[in-house]
């Protein structure tokens, strides 16, 4: 049987863990893609240098050439410039609207058959761009997001509750960013609901709610931390699972930014909900029961996700 061939459109930081993390586990060949000529060829040696020692046998290419991309299967979108002083909101956009239209037309003519994972920020607005850029079924186009701010609930969670995270779930949905929606109802510990937990005395709902804003934020968090840049480990490690659940027809069931044709009320934007990732892509969107004041965080949300699109489509009138 054929190996998988894996695509990572961007060499940076993320790119650079996402590439190690597929060989690691084996998810198949890999090719790192960028426009600077040789940091991706750099990466792609440093990484095949480990293969001896780990025991891996994924062949890691780097390359300036979209025409390497051809036939991936599975393809992870960090490409962009990430936002400096002095930059607007809408100069960022203007320049990674750019970014996803070199993409978008890149893997439109390489690779049209790839499930295309997107996280270059701002994620919900390149996400749909990339879409519109490439033409791909929507069903094959998704953004990361939700898993990795779950993630980072989790995280928290596991510490408030002095629990292994591998018994946590938790469920964010909305945009990524200050509007994003932690749902409480439907986070657990080894299903036990959070709420009942804080009625348990196990918490206090004080606790928790600085445990949501702190979610909220936990980018910004790490940015300020780091200095140079945003989070990598984990944004890779969470795309991975959904390359994974794909690649492996797992029918996980994630929190991703899907395109969403009437669900929650919603039609034709990208928005971080929970969806089953197959064979098939994004296979379907499942629809929660919110309480009020999760649906209109939900609707807050869902406004600046259009705020974005209306910049871009401004940006862009091709759009
Ligand atoms: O949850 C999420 N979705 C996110 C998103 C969590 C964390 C970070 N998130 C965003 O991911 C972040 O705001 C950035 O937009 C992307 C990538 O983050 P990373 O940390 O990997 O950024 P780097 O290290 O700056 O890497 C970006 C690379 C860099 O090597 C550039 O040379 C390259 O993108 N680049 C391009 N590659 C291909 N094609 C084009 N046009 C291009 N332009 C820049």
């Amino acid at each position: 049987m054929a190996r998988n061939k894996i695509a990572l459109i961007g060499a940076g930081n993320i790119g650079g863990t996402l590439a190690h993390l597929a060989a690691l586990k084996g998810l198949g060949d890999i090719v790192l893609f960028d426009v600077v000529e040789g940091v991706p060829q750099g990466k792609a040696l440093d990484l095949s240098q480990c293969a001896s020692v780990e025991g891996f046998d994924a062949k890691i290419t780097g390359s300036n050439d979209y025409a390497d991309i051809a036939g991936a299967d599975v393809i992870i979108v960090t490409a962009g410039v990430a936002r400096k002083p002095g930059m607007s909101r809408d100069d960022l956009l203007g320049i990674n609207l750019k970014v996803m239209k070199a993409v978008g037309e890149g893997i439109a003519a390489n690779a049209p058959d790839a499930f295309v994972i997107c996280i270059t920020n701002p994620l919900d607005a390149m996400v749909w761009a990339l879409r519109e850029f490439s033409g791909l079924p929507h069903n094959k186009v998704v953004g990361m997001a939700g898993v990795l701010d779950s993630s980072r609930f989790n995280h928290f969670l596991a510490e408030e509750f002095n629990v292994s995270a591998k018994d946590v779930t938790s469920f964010v949905l909305g945009g990524h960013g200050d509007t994003m929606v932690p749902v409480i109802e439907y986070s657990t510990v080894a299903g036990i609901p959070v709420p009942d937990l804080i009625k348990q005395g196990r918490s206090t709902q004080e606790r928790i709610d600085a445990i949501v804003a702190r979610t909220r934020s936990g980018g910004g968090e790490i940015v300020a931390l780091l200095k140079t840049g945003s989070a990598f480990y984990a944004p890779a490690t969470s795309a991975i699972a959904m390359a994974e659940s794909y690649l492996g027809d797992k029918k996980r069931l994630l929190p991703c930014a899907a395109n969403l044709t009437g669900q929650y009320g919603i039609d034709n934007l990208y928005v971080g909900v929970p969806v089953i990732i197959g064979k098939d892509g994004v296979e379907q969107v499942i629809e929660i029961a919110l309480n009020d004041e999760a649906k209109a965080n939900l609707n807050v949300s869902v406004d600046a996700v259009k705020e974005l699109l209306d910049a871009c489509k401004a940006i862009d009138p091709s759009l």
